[in-house]
């Protein structure tokens, strides 16, 4: 047994040490239910990732969000309007909500109190456990007990029947009893603080805008609460309450832009059980969509059956109004064409979600299918015939797109691999490597042609072949999809990955397992790394999602001292470097471009597999690039310009 087991065992006794023999034996079984309970405390510091998914910011952010969603709970159940999130001026995080307070009152089987059992039992089943539309399992919803385990220490202070109370943990192990502090008055309400230990994460340093954006998120996911978030390490603060929910969370993300119809569609139903609530509205330029799946508050980013039944629901209901109207011209109408330019929020609450998927994000409750299908047809055709003059625009924009797919198809046939002795077919600028297995060839994408010469007379010509590629390659945004298969740079990398494209995409035909992205560290690199992601992300998806796409990651400085010279990935490695050797004597040079480096230092820093850093491309940094590049090419200056202003104090390594 741990000493730290130990702790929690006298804490049983108001902190005294208790002789063995004098535990009755009932008691005995109580204590080792706890030792027990340590036990999957200590379970979770081992393997943190298991329970956060990293112990990157990733996993430093989901600390505050599985806090924030224990209050959310408490909101959803109509107990709470109001969260306040503070980051503390020493890196603590405090989340206060005027809940009900979670319960003091001794647990039956532990003989501890609730809160505690709350604090420190993973998954506390049974009577302190509340039967809301909760999250459960895996990454989400793995309970408060998870932060505690994680935090150097947590604080927890309850407001509930009349008083306050206050309990302190370090690493999971309460070090106080349950204490009573003051009266509280007629609040209720719980406010936990707790500072993430750095003996677990690599930085526990929380970003404020990353916070914002979650804490935004479910304002708009949860009409009428009210989230504050404040930074006392600064002087930032922010509030969100929307009265309108998701109908302005799609307003949110249409700003700035012309819609095809002035209000958002929106429709809400309660089926078994489960709540279901949509609102949509089509922009009257855009081609892509921007269609954001929800359930229990989770952004489900791989889907799910939520997904695909919204999907299902919203091309019956509009092949059968455009038939019933006689509006489809004759024209074979398809899914995608009703996709077009559709911003939309599909928000559904479920009693236990199943969360599966690469990342844990995708929905796989299959019954939801059914249900998100049948309350979109059924709400969307009473709208639609309640608001022809909507329905006349929708389907006339998907028949503008059925058109253009048609004409797109022929372009398509140019880039699709013929046969399995497609060489003749490969893009001239390829290097090809002569190995011929897949799963052992790499593909670099390499931005311009001198760096492509560099890397081609730098690389192992075995497994690893060379694309270099030109100029800004296409805007995504602007083009639709025929207009971007024209382009030369798209065409040379879905010749060369031999895959086909967008609905015609097969990955098991991949010619690489490792597609690597190699950009130079200034802005334009930048650019093109946001656009190739972009790329990907819209028309080759699972390509991420099996794990195929990377990106390279050149060093930042050179720094020679005497004959020897080294590299240095980031700034905390330069420094490490600099102090290890003395500054005097040393030249440092920051590398912008690959073209700075030499075949052989190309080689030797970025391209051997013995020494490289590889960053496999996660569906979210996909997904996060998609939503700079909408920001960053897409149509509307004003938004560009905000978020140019807004980032550029942050954008280190970005020379605007
Ligand atoms: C268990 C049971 C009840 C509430 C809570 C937990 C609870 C937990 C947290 C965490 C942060 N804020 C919270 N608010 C409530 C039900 C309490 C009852 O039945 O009165």
């Amino acid at each position: 047994m741990h000493s730290k087991d130990v702790k929690l065992y006298d804490c049983s006794n108001g902190g005294r040490i208790m002789e063995k023999e004098s535990i009755i034996d009932k008691k005995r079984l109580y204590d080792s239910d706890k030792i027990k309970v340590l036990e999957g405390l200590s379970a979770v510091r081992k393997r943190p990732s298991m329970y956060i998914g990293s112990t990157d910011e990733n996993g430093l952010h989901h600390l505050v969000y599985e806090v924030v969603d224990n209050s959310i709970d408490e909101a959803m159940e109509g107990y709470c309007d109001k969260i306040d999130v503070t980051i503390n001026g020493d890196g603590s995080v405090s989340v206060d909500d005027n809940g009900r307070g979670v319960p003091v009152s001794e647990h039956p089987q532990y003989g501890r109190p609730g809160v505690e059992i709350v604090m420190t039992k993973l998954h506390a089943g049974g009577k302190f456990d509340r039967k809301s539309y909760k999250v459960s399992g895996g990454l989400h919803g793995v309970g408060v007990s998870v932060v505690n385990a994680l935090s150097k220490w947590l604080e927890v202070e309850v407001k509930r029947e009349g008083k306050i109370y206050y309990q302190r943990y370090e690493r999971g192990t309460p070090v106080t009893d349950l204490i009573e502090k003051e009266d509280g008055g007629k609040h209720t309400g719980t406010c936990v603080t707790f500072k993430a230990d750095d003996e677990i994460f690599e930085t526990v340093e929380f970003s404020f805008s990353t916070l914002k954006k979650r804490m935004r998120e479910l304002a708009f996911l949860n009409k009428g609460l009210r989230i504050s978030l404040t930074d006392n390490r600064g002087d930032e603060t922010c509030e969100f309450y929307y009265e309108g929910g998701i109908v302005e969370f799609v307003e949110y993300l249409n700003e700035g832009r012309e819609t095809l119809h002035p209000e958002p569609i929106y429709f809400k139903d309660r089926s078994n059980g489960v709540h279901v609530e949509v609102a949509m509205q089509y922009l009257s330029e855009s081609y892509n969509r921007d269609i954001m799946p929800f359930a229990n508050n989770i952004h489900t980013i791989e889907g799910g059956t939520h997904l695909t039944g919204f999907r299902a629901g919203l091309t019956n209901t509009l092949k059968k109004y455009a038939e019933m109207n006689d509006l489809a011209q004759d024209i074979e109408l398809s899914g995608n064409d009703f996709r077009e330019g559709l911003t939309a929020i599909i928000n559904v609450k479920l009693p236990e979600p199943q969360f599966e998927g690469q990342t844990k994000m995708k929905l796989g409750n299959s019954e939801i299918r059914g249900i998100v299908q049948s309350v979109l047809s059924e709400k969307l055709l009473t709208y639609l015939e309640e608001h022809p003059d909507v329905g006349s625009v929708v389907i006339s924009k998907a028949v503008t797109a059925a058109k253009a797919r048609r004409a797109a198809k022929k372009a398509k046939e140019l880039t699709r691999r013929k046969g399995v002795l497609g060489s003749a077919d490969l893009p001239g600028k390829l290097a090809d490597c002569s190995n011929p297995d897949p799963e052992r060839s790499e593909l670099y994408l390499v931005e311009g042609d001198s760096a492509g010469g560099s890397a081609k007379q730098g690389r192992d010509r075995n497994f690893q072949a060379i694309l270099p590629l030109r100029g800004k390659i296409i805007n995504v945004e602007k083009a639709r999809i025929d207009k971007m298969l024209e382009n030369k740079e798209i065409r040379s990398i879905i010749s060369a990955l031999g895959t086909g494209v967008g609905e015609d995409f097969d990955v098991d035909e991949a010619r690489y397992h490792k597609l690597i992205i190699m950009t130079d560290a200034d802005i334009d690199g930048a650019h093109i790394r946001t656009l190739l992601l972009t790329f990907f992300y819209r028309y080759m998806k699972p390509l991420i999602e099996e794990g195929y796409l990377y990106m390279a990651q050149p060093p930042l400085y050179k720094i020679k001292k005497g004959g020897g010279v080294r590299y240095a990935y980031d700034e905390s490695e330069k420094n490490e470097i600099l102090e290890e050797w003395g500054k005097r004597g040393v030249s440092l040079q920051r590398n912008k471009g690959l073209g700075e480096m030499n075949p052989k230092e190309l080689w030797e820093t970025t391209m051997d597999p013995d020494n490289r850093i590889l960053a496999r491309v996660t569906i979210e940094d996909a997904e996060k690039a998609d939503e700079l590049f909408d920001i960053l090419m897409g149509k509307e200056v004003a938004p560009r310009k905000e978020f140019i202003q807004k980032n550029a104090a942050e954008a280190t390594n970005i020379d605007l």
